[in-house]
């Protein structure tokens, strides 16, 4: 049985917990990610320790490690349970408090980092590509609540979730307050038109990791990448579509709202960053 880091000690799954009074339960009060192992190395591990440290600066969070301390725990999670290929979530809440608010009750913040192994996310929807929908729940804004804190609050993204789910989508597609697009439930967006590859700015979504090597896959192979402002009308007239992210990679889009995205099929630019995307989680990262 795969084992957990808690606060220092590795225990099986099962006794993996914390108490109902945590505060990342009671009000998702807590920050976290989610990072990838190919071929026993951990992509982007520096990108995705400076993002966890960032979302927790954000809501006053001080992780009781340093950044080398936490890039450690993670890899030795990975050794401690053989894993070369893996999704790993490592997870820091608010810690033990009262039922008020206030996070000065809370005495110390809890550290967990899980680990198991992990397939293709769409499965075979890599080549037929995935359908879209675009949801009515907005992204919150970032006056209110910044995407680009990774927090242990994600109803905004479920609340997504769900209504792609029940308008029969793969993936849902957030528009912000200002009915610009701002990202899936857990993916960045991007969309090609005349060989031009276009995708939102990060202020209203998550700062994502997988968006940010995809923009250098493509620089590498000769296209321009503009971060601008898109619409609706910029999705439903797209040549192609894709997203990315840490769990999703680069996942096509061949459906948004009904309509077929340029003939239908997965687009050449969407492949060709595929395939870039692929080469590259099996040719860098920390090694475990
Ligand atoms: N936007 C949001 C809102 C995310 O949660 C991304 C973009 C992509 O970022 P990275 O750095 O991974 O390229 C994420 C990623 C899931 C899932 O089940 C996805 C994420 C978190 C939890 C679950 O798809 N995050």
């Amino acid at each position: 049985m795969l084992k957990v880091y808690v606060n220092g000690n590795f225990v099986l799954q099962e006794q993996a917990v914390t108490s109902i009074y945590d505060h990342g339960f009671l009000y998702g009060d807590g920050v976290f990610e989610g990072i990838r192992a190919y071929n026993g190395r951990v992509f982007r591990l520096d990108e995705h320790i400076d993002r966890l440290y960032d979302s927790a600066s954000a809501i006053m969070l001080d992780i009781p490690l340093s950044k080398d301390g936490m890039k450690e725990a993670i890899l030795e999670t990975l050794r401690v349970n053989g894993l070369t290929d893996a999704y790993i979530r490592p997870i820091i809440s608010r810690g033990i408090g009262d039922l008020g608010l206030d996070p000065r009750k809370c005495e110390k913040p809890n550290v967990f980092i899980i680990s198991q192994p992990w397939d293709a996310m769409y499965g075979d929807l890599y080549e037929d590509g995935l359908t879209a929908v675009t949801v009515t729940v907005r992204r919150n804004a970032p006056e209110s609540l910044s995407p680009n804190i990774k927090s242990l609050n994600y109803l905004n993204n479920i609340l997504a979730k769900i209504e792609a789910n029940y308008k029969g989508g793969d993936e849902a597609i957030i528009l912000d307050v200002r009915g610009n697009i701002s990202e899936g439930s857990g993916d960045n967006i991007f969309v090609v038109k005349n060989d031009i590859i276009e995708t939102p700015p990060v202020m209203n979504n998550l700062r994502g990791i997988t968006r940010a090597a995809a923009i250098e896959i493509a620089h590498d192979l000769g296209y321009t990448v503009n971060e601008t402002d898109l619409g609706l009308f910029d999705l439903y007239t797209a040549d192609e579509i894709f997203v990315t992210g840490t769990a999703a990679e680069v996942a096509p889009i061949t459906v948004v709202d009904g309509r077929a995205v340029g003939d239908g099929s997965v687009g050449r630019i969407t492949k060709a960053l595929m395939q870039g995307f692929k080469r590259l989680t099996q040719a860098e990262g920390a090694p475990i």
